[in-house]
């Protein structure tokens, strides 16, 4: 999968695609991520990317121009299969839209900025407005990092086993049960019995009663169809 990143801060993006599960996802040939500076294709004399909006207010508002350039080449050289704006507007991300991003070959993530973009761009260039919650970020580009990271683990290959196979059959409905490793006692604070008596049976139906039970106090709204 290859997903190019477009944003007036491209040093924002220097570390978090360099450690762990994305890292491993590169180095395999399994994601390739592209960080493009929208600024490199302003017109402007001075580079600029904003103008005043038009109406009503103070506020920047970013151009036309240097984006849909950008666009325009990045669709002249494949094709893609969503072009996704970043902004507190949009659709809220959850672990469906990850499931179904992952799947895609080509992706391309627009970070905002000031008070937006020219609608036009919305109406003409971007096929999928997502927000990653209902908090105020001072732009895109974290929120193109979660979007990332989350679609990143989902591709076939990049997770092992260890990681994927028994969480992920809790995880997209419920919470996670907690977890222990060693020592199975620390100065008096024991390990659950059951965890210690190698009977992965029980040990299943206690982590999934556990799961049940943390999700009905903390999240009671993920388990809607679920009882
Ligand atoms: Cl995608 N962008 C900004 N600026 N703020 C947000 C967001 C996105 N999602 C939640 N808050």
């Amino acid at each position: 999968m290859r997903i190019d990143i477009l944003t007036i801060f491209p040093e924002i993006f220097a570390g978090p695609f360099d450690h762990s599960i994305i890292k491993r996802a590169k180095n395999k040939g399994l994601a390739e991520i592209l960080i493009h500076n929208i600024r490199d294709y302003s017109r402007d004399k001075h580079r600029r990317v904003d103008d005043y909006a038009y109406g009503h207010g103070a506020g920047m508002v970013m151009a036309i121009q240097p984006i849909a350039d950008l666009i325009d080449k990045l669709r002249g050289e494949r094709d893609y299969d969503e072009v996704i704006f970043l902004t507190p507007d949009g659709q809220l991300f959850d672990q469906p839209t990850a499931n179904r991003l992952s799947t895609f070959q080509n992706i391309i993530l627009l970070c905002g900025h000031y008070k937006g973009i020219d609608e036009r761009l919305r109406e003409h260039y971007i096929t999928l407005e997502i927000s990653i919650g209902d908090y105020v970020l001072s732009g895109g580009e974290l929120a193109a990092a979660v979007v990332t990271d989350s679609i990143v683990r989902l591709i076939p290959g990049v997770l092992g086993d260890e990681t994927s196979a028994l969480s992920d059959s809790f995880q997209d409905d419920l919470l996670s049960p907690p977890v222990y490793t060693r020592p199975a006692d620390y100065n008096g604070w024991k390990v659950p019995e059951i965890l210690l008596s190698g009977n992965e049976k029980a040990i299943y139906q206690w982590s999934m009663e556990k799961a049940i039970e943390k999700t009905k106090t903390r999240r009671p709204d993920l388990l809607k169809g679920f009882e």
